[in-house]
């Protein structure tokens, strides 16, 4: 559905600030620029203008005025952007003076975005690029992020749309051309062959970490009995007191999430109950169950505990706490063994860590799906896959036909207007 109206949003972050950009997109663009600014500056060429209210002639402000008649603009249609001083009144005045225009209305989150789409300015793929690029808090959310946006998914995509297509011309002629008796076996084979390749193409992709991780983090859960010193190395690794520290057994309660970037990589620091067996009262024994919950959504567990009674985890590493402390007693050769209060062996840990986490990443120079996207590309993998096991052509086009819907979900050429709500409302007004 093409949109018949206009919208405007400040597109630019949170007054006050240097500048601000309203963003004004739709039919009446133009005409809201003109009102505000007397008459429109050359296309794309940014002008100063006085920006006077409508009603009074008032004097609002004066800013920097761009013009981009539709169809090339960002949005796909008439675009105009007013780069004035950032201030709030200033803002204020200048989104009131555009509300009063008729046919003009505030954007939702995400609309201008959504236009894009609309218009075929971007696919769908590159739209959840963009909400990624826009939230990275990382070196490695964004080299991720900025390939989606700039359509390396779509462009993979896209060859496989084309190598479906081309297989379902020869099906679409092979059931033009042979009668039901003639089914010619080399065809087949020949056919099948080729859909294989595509799957094992699909499914590698599949294998690869998940664009999610790189969004929430790698999660690294501290574990281990009260006082075993879990507040103190989540304080040292996050590099500031995030927890209560205390020698009273039982301080955390509660399970204690910390985000932080160590070399460029996303990390959910999580911090928990210390665990014990018995003589935990209500509250703390809640603290003790979420504990457990943690463990087994970690990717790393950091056990400060005594040596094999952790948590039985594959992804369990042995930490040899409070290595200053007097009593302290190593564990055996598989720990590390640190002390967060004199800073030994924290360095070894947290580049461990690093490279820990980098296995569990899309590496940034790869294309990295999310859930969604992974979960087409497995339904076309599989109808893939069933062609293998089929014998009659009309079944084989079907199947073909399902993998390229599956595909063109992604891209958001078949896509319903729930799923795309869904989707550029997570967007920020504005964008
Ligand atoms: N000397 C020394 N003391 C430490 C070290 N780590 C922790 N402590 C002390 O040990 C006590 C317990 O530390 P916490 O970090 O609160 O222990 P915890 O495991 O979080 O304890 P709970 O929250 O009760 O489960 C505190 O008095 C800390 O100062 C360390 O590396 N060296
Ligand atoms: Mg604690």
């Amino acid at each position: 559905m093409i949109p018949d109206d206009t919208i405007f949003a400040l597109s630019s972050g949170q007054p006050p600030a240097a500048i601000a950009i309203l963003r004004i997109s739709g039919p009446r663009a133009g005409q809201a620029l003109e009102g505000l600014t007397g008459n429109l500056p050359k296309p794309r060429v940014g002008t100063l203008k006085n920006v006077t209210d409508m009603v009074n002639g008032a004097l609002l402000d004066q800013a920097l005025c761009l013009w981009f008649p539709g169809p090339d603009s960002a949005t796909g249609e008439n675009l105009a952007e007013i780069h004035c001083h950032g201030g709030r009144a200033v803002i204020r005045a200048i989104e009131q003076a555009l509300g009063r225009i008729d046919g003009l209305r505030r954007a939702e989150p995400g609309e201008f975005t959504r236009r894009a789409f609309t218009h075929g300015k971007m696919d769908l793929a590159e739209a959840e690029g963009l909400s990624d690029l826009l939230f990275a808090e990382t070196e490695l959310q964004r080299k991720a992020a900025v390939r989606n946006a700039g359509g390396a998914l779509s462009r993979k995509i896209e060859d496989w749309q084309q190598q479906i297509l081309r297989l379902s011309a020869q099906v679409e002629a092979e059931l033009d051309f042979s009668d039901e008796d003639d089914v010619a076996p080399a065809q087949l084979t020949m056919i099948q062959q080729e859909a294989m390749p595509l799957a094992e193409d699909m499914r590698n992709l599949l294998l690869r970490p998940r664009a999610e991780k790189l969004r929430d983090g790698i999660r690294v859960v501290l574990g281990g009995p009260p006082n075993s010193g879990k507040s103190t190395l989540l304080n040292a690794l996050v590099e500031r007191e995030a927890a209560i520290v205390s020698d009273i057994a039982g301080t955390t309660r509660d399970v204690i999430e910390v985000p932080i970037a160590l070399g460029g990589i996303p990390f959910l620091f999580i911090d928990t109950a210390g665990v014990r067996e018995s003589g935990a009262e209500t509250i703390e024994q809640i603290g003790i169950d979420r504990a457990h919950q943690q463990f087994s959504a970690a990717d790393i567990i950091l056990w400060l505990g005594v040596e094999g009674q952790g948590p039985d985890f594959d992804n369990l590493v042995e930490i040899s706490s409070r290595s200053d402390h007097p009593e302290h007693q190593n564990k055996g050769p598989g720990a590390f063994t640190v002390s967060p209060v004199s800073g030994q062996g924290m360095d070894a840990l947290v580049d461990f860590l690093i490279e820990r986490a980098k296995d569990m990443l899309p590496n940034g120079d790869q294309v990295s799906v999310n859930a969604r996207q992974a979960d087409l590309i497995t339904a076309a993998c599989n109808s893939l896959v069933a062609i293998g096991e089929e014998a009659d052509y009309l079944i084989i086009a079907e199947h073909l036909r399902m993998a390229r819907k599956a595909l063109d979900e992604i891209t958001g050429r078949a896509s319903t207007e729930d799923m795309l709500d869904g989707l550029f409302g997570k967007f920020c007004i504005g964008k």
